[in-house]
């Protein structure tokens, strides 16, 4: 046995771990002793609820392996807090006094506040108002909001990717990209911030009365709301998906470099299918068109959370090739805890490194894969970075540090060993990889920019103008009032000069 294991098993022998074990923690390991714990297993799962049981006895917290009179607060996830009243009703053990129904999103905050952390609206499951069969019988009379006010900014609000109303956001943001693709900006940000502020709700809209008291719902977003609620889908959406143009801009627009200009000029000359496409003599294809229809099958099929791990394993270990010291942090989607997504976003920065070593990494880099023949496309952009340059007033600008727009050859080894029964004969996947490379003290700032999601992003910007006077982008926040660049060296330093409570990147999903 080497070292490095003798120094794993010898903990490990001396405080075994309680994973599964029916016992609570030992006292003395209680740090909060006037909560006691139970998490529920339906709907998490046996794994999930060990796991969370697990660290929460690490951090302190006394958690009940079975429901018991003393428990105070019960954990739950994906469960309504009828469900959880209708579970509690058949346990032969009751719990006595009255204890919390909170939502998972409660413990989670509790584990990185490393303490218990106060109950909001936001955690506190609900009961339907039309439920009677739990032990509490009286009608319950409070609103879904129970006076918590709901921010119109996202990045006022935790968005985690439990959404509890994914029937009304798949509508909204389907009229959204019909919007986008009509080039209706106004109507399509209205969409957008009604799919994303139903997105944060802690509970699922059932009736018009839910909606009472939350923000960015005009009378056509409520409207739609209604006739879902009613018909269970809308007329209008329905319409949307049946729509030739929508259906061929959702078509065309699948094919990396393809936006709504080439759209346009191809649904106006006749075209509706992607193979008339392909095969057409006299289009003329951009060179990021000819990828996109070469790895078109790989390029829709999504992103696993495996397969960007492996990405990100290939990125280190080139970038480290260079500049032994660089911080490689993934982004975008995988960095919000999605579990798929259409590319996989790295932001890499280097503490050590000159100008000119910074500004060479990326094309070294490209170079290495290119000789590895792992190379299958590349778009580098230079750097238009300027250090006092005033932060941008557009909320949707492209920021201006070097990145690399690429598709990478990921042999499927990489991801599995190999293991996964494949495509025959094909022994790899195309996958879209973007790099950005940021001068180490404005990490915090391409970081944040670069997390998501886009309407987290273009709220965080519009609370800074509107809100604070202050201009924020991928480079700088400034204050107008001061006259002065703020410094940050973490996220956390950028919403605390914002004045806005930290906000993780799981709950920036809106
Ligand atoms: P995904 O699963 O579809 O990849 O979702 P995502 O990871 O959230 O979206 P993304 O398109 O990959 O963008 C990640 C984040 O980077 C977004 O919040 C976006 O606002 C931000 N971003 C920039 N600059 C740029 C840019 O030049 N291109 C793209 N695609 N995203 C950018 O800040
Ligand atoms: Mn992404």
């Amino acid at each position: 046995m080497d070292s490095l294991q003798m120094a794993h098993s010898g903990p490990r022998k001396k405080r075994p771990r309680q994973m599964g074990a029916s016992v609570a923690s030992p006292p003395q390991d209680v740090k909060f002793r006037d909560l006691v714990l139970f998490i529920l297993e339906k709907k998490m799962g046996t794994t999930r609820r060990a796991f969370l049981m697990e660290l929460a006895r690490r951090k302190g917290f006394r958690v009940e392996q079975e429901l018991s009179d003393s428990v105070t607060h019960i954990v739950a996830e994906n469960n309504s807090g009828s469900d959880v009243l209708e579970w509690l009703q058949v346990q032969k053990v009751r719990a006595s006094s009255q204890p919390e129904l909170l939502d998972v999103s409660w413990l989670i905050e509790c584990m990185s506040a490393g303490k218990p952390v106060a109950t909001t609206g936001q955690h506190q499951l609900v009961v339907r108002r039309d439920y009677s069969g739990g032990p509490n019988p009286e009608p319950q009379e409070t609103p879904p909001l129970a006076g918590r006010k709901i921010s119109p900014y996202a990045c006022q609000r935790r968005t985690t990717l439990n959404n509890r109303n994914h029937i009304f956001t798949d509508a909204f943001e389907v009229l959204a990209e019909n919007c986008e693709f009509r080039e209706n900006e106004g109507s399509y940000l209205a969409f957008m911030r009604a799919a994303s502020v139903l997105k944060s709700l802690p509970f699922t809209i059932t009736s018009m009365k839910d909606t009472e008291g939350i923000p960015c719902l005009g009378d056509k977003v409520k409207s739609i709301i209604e006739e879902i609620i009613e018909d269970g889908e809308s007329s209008e959406v329905k319409a949307v998906l049946n729509d030739e143009r929508y259906q061929s801009f959702k078509l065309f627009t699948s094919v990396f470099g393809v936006g709504l200009k080439t759209s346009e000029k191809w649904f106006r000359m006749g075209f509706r299918t992607l193979s008339k496409i392909r095969s057409d003599k006299t289009l003329k294809f951009t060179r990021m068109q000819k990828a996109g229809f070469l790895y078109y099958e790989d390029l829709v099929s999504c992103v696993t959370k495996a397969e960007a791990e492996a990405v990100g394993v290939l990125v280190k270990e080139a970038v480290w090739a260079f500049l032994p010291d660089a911080f490689v942090t993934v982004t975008g989607g995988f960095r919000r805890g999605k579990k798929i997504g259409h590319d996989v976003d790295f932001l890499i920065t280097s503490p050590g490194s000159t100008e000119e070593e910074e500004q060479q990494l990326l094309s070294k880099v490209i170079n290495l894969w290119e000789r590895k023949g792992l190379l299958l496309y590349y778009d580098l952009v230079e750097s238009t970075f300027e250090k006092f340059k005033l932060p941008s007033r557009k909320v949707d600008a492209l920021d201006h540090f070097q990145k690399c727009f690429l598709i990478l050859k990921l042999h499927h080894q990489r991801v599995d060993g190999g293991k996964s029964s494949q495509q025959e004969g094909k022994t790899w996947k195309a996958i879209r990889v973007d790099l950005v490379m940021c001068p180490y003290e404005r990490r915090a700032f391409a970081l944040l920019g670069w997390t998501g999601s886009r309407q987290f992003e273009r709220d965080l910007r519009r609370y800074a103008t509107h809100e604070r006077k202050m201009m924020l982008d991928n480079h700088a926040l400034y204050d107008k009032t001061k006259r002065i660049f703020l410094e940050a060296e973490s996220e956390e330093d950028i919403f605390a000069h914002l004045g806005l409570d930290y906000i993780d990147p799981w709950e920036r999903n809106a």
